[in-house]
């Protein structure tokens, strides 16, 4: 009898790139009661890297990162029906702070900012999510609009990192900068990236960044 546990396998799906049995296997993960943020952070998050290194190596082709991608967002989607259900009271509860979130312009990659955002929305933080290829003045302007705390923006590509820099960039511009705090992360970003653009704050992982909005909205109070 096999040993692969149920979070290996929905991992396992996610790289082989299967929808419906990925589907299948987050309806199941979800049943055994597991919190179903700690099995996209340790399974799921570590899959998607696990593929694009494959891609990186030449194994895998866009067909497979598309199937992955495909297969991740079936399981996702599950899990954080789980999740919203279990916490929908504590996040009435208590409100921690509201966030703009997004991928930034020309960029259509938002698996990431998925996750960082359900992370945030279980963690108490009202969330306006405006999706994938958001142009930098749609993060001022809606952040404006919804009295934001937060804006997060993601970059997945070294060719749309620069557009983190445009939205803190106009903001300036703007005089808006100390209205809202901006926050970055994505696979081509770093701490000295963000140090670099002026932004307030840099996560990894959709872990740290609770942690760095929590911790940022601290310093703000
Ligand atoms: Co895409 N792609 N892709 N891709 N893709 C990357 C990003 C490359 C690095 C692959 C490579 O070449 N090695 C590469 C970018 C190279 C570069 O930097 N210039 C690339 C490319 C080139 C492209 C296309 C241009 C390919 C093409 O068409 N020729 C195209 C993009 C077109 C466009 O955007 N205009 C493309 C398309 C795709 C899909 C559609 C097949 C699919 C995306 C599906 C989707 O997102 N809905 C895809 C995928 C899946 C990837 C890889 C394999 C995985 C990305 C991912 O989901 N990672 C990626 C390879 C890689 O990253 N190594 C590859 C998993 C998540 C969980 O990690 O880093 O996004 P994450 O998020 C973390 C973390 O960064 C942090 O928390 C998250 C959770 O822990 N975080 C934040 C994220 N945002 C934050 C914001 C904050 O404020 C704080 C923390």
């Amino acid at each position: 009898m096999s040993s692969e546990s149920l979070n290996e396998k929905l991992k396992r799906l996610v790289i082989s790139g299967e929808e419906d049995a990925a589907h299948e296997t987050a309806l199941q993960v979800l049943k055994t009661g597991v919190d179903p943020l700690e099995v996209i952070e340790n399974y799921l998050s570590p899959a998607m890297r696990s593929v694009g290194e494959k891609f990186e190596k030449g194994e895998y082709f866009l067909t497979n990162l598309m199937m992955s991608a495909t297969a991740m967002k079936a399981a996702t989607d599950v899990l954080t029906t789980g999740v919203k259900k279990e916490d929908r009271e504590k996040l009435l509860a208590h409100r921690t702070g509201k966030v703009v979130i997004g991928t930034v312009a020309g960029d259509i990659h938002d698996i990431g900012k998925n996750i960082v955002a359900v992370l945030l929305e279980v963690n108490g933080f009202e969330i306006y999510d405006l999706g994938k290829e958001v142009d930098s003045m749609r993060f001022i302007n809606r952040a404006t609009e919804v009295q934001a705390d937060i804006i997060a923006a993601s970059a997945l590509m070294t060719t749309t990192k620069p557009a983190q820099r445009e939205i803190i960039d106009f903001m300036n511009e703007m005089g808006s900068r100390k209205k809202h705090l901006v926050i970055v992360g994505g696979a081509p970003t770093t701490k000295e990236w963000a140090e670099e653009i002026g932004a307030d704050g840099w996560a990894e992982t959709a872990e740290e960044a609770v942690k760095l909005a929590e911790n940022v909205m601290q310093n703000r109070r």
